[in-house]
């Protein structure tokens, strides 16, 4: 089955959206024959361009384009250092590519390679915001017209900015500009939110939250407690990786169902949160932690803790990434939900061959391997942007900066 060599490694930055998205695209030693990838480090895109054209792509050259686990092996252990966003990321990009690859050869879509469906379709959750508890219902019951029925909400994204009533709290002489927050109006807001929410719109949806790990310990003891009688979906991010092992705390502590994985990139993060069930879905970035190969094993790992799939599947992934997980949706018994952030008119001239949504179901194509193709030529119409990073800059009102 060797055969077919890796003949060439190009990584593309594009933004169709005006986020940067990073592919990778991998061509073989049969002209016809090529496989895309996602890489979509969106903070660091030119630091995951260079670990790919200065490192990956030279080692890969003339190496047989079927032995993904070896080659994947290879390119984790080769930095000796390893399991940082940036290398992930790079590794991610040529993984997802050769499994494109994989899929073509056999004529057969991901899920069937991975051992076929576990399900006809892959049920998604959208995220409803607003600056107001009216404006987010609004946005609530729009999502529920179109079908949807598990819905993430917020009042002002991540840690609420009520409007940039943030920038008037009482700080410091000379504080620095940042994404401010207040703790407790933050909390005490999205207890309002939620409890008007079922009170108005009731209890025939499913709604999430995501903490984004703004609290501290004490503070999310408090917001979890306070937010059960609202029997959320889940309660995603409560504190930041660096902290995992609060959760066995927080697990003893509430009935709420947990979330967490988005910022991991290292198996020493998820492997206690998993094996002592302190979690309840896992949420890793695909690409941020390698690509299909690893998640495909995570997805296997988290199956015999009873931990269900919720992949991260925000705007800065790009439609490769976000179809390569659903193949593994569709494939995983212990699928949980899959988050969806919809595709731009010009994502979708991109990259022909998007999902498609119908009554709140994501459903793949059919095409052999990931499915979605890459339009180079309208992709240079969207070049890299330069992207905001102000909302990274997070601080408390005494200017103390936080984890965004
Ligand atoms: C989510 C995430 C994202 C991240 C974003 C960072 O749950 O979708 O929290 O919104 O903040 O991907 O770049
Ligand atoms: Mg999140």
């Amino acid at each position: 089955m060797n055969d077919i060599q890796i003949r060439d490694v190009k990584v593309f930055v594009t933004a169709p959206r005006k986020i940067n998205l990073v592919v990778v695209k991998i061509e073989t030693s049969e002209p016809e024959l090529y496989g895309y990838g996602c890489a979509t480090f969106t903070w660091r895109h030119k630091a995951v361009v260079t670990a790919i054209t200065e490192y990956l792509a030279p080692m890969l050259k003339g190496k047989p384009a079927d032995d993904i686990e070896g080659l994947w092996q290879m390119m984790m252990g080769s930095s000796y250092w390893r399991n940082g966003p940036v290398l992930n990321n790079a590794i991610s990009g040529v993984d997802e590519a050769l499994w494109d690859i994989k899929g073509k050869r056999a004529r057969l879509p991901l899920y069937s390679l991975f051992g076929g469906k576990c399900r006809e379709g892959i049920a998604v959750y959208r995220h409803a915001d607003g600056s107001s508890v009216e404006e987010v219902e609004e946005s609530i019951q729009c999502y529920m017209e179109k079908g949807y029925r598990y819905i993430r909400c917020h009042m002002g994204t991540y840690g609420g900015n009520f409007n940039g009533k943030c920038q008037t709290f009482a700080k410091p002489d000379q504080a620095p500009d940042g994404a401010y927050f207040h703790p407790r109006l933050y909390m005490e807001s999205v207890y309002r939110l939620f409890d008007r929410v079922r009170q108005d719109i009731g209890w025939d949806v499913e709604l999430m939250h995501d903490v984004h790990e703004r609290l501290s310990p004490a503070q999310v003891l408090e917001f979890a407690k306070t937010l059960e009688p609202y029997k959320l979906f889940f309660l995603e991010d409560c504190l930041p990786p660096e902290h995992m092992e609060f959760f066995k705390t927080l697990r003893n502590h509430t009935v709420i169902p947990l979330a967490m994985g988005e910022l991991f990139t290292n198996p020493l993060e998820w492997k206690p949160l998993v094996q002592n069930q302190w979690i309840d879905f896992i949420r890793v970035h695909l690409s941020d932690i390698g690509g299909l190969t690893p998640a495909r094993k995570l997805a296997h790992f988290c199956e015999m803790y009873h931990v269900k799939t919720a992949w991260h599947g925000p705007n800065d992934l790009s439609p490769i990434g976000m179809a390569a997980q659903m193949h593994l949706d569709l494939n995983s018994h212990n699928f949980g939900i899959q988050e969806f952030s919809g595709f731009s008119e010009e994502e979708q001239e991109v990259f022909p061959g998007c999902p498609v949504i119908r009554n709140g179901y994501a459903y793949v194509n059919h095409a052999p391997g990931i499915g979605v193709g890459f339009n180079e030529e309208k992709a240079k119409a969207y070049p890299p942007v330069e992207m905001d990073h102000s909302w990274l800059f997070s601080r408390l009102p005494d200017g103390t900066p936080v984890r965004p």
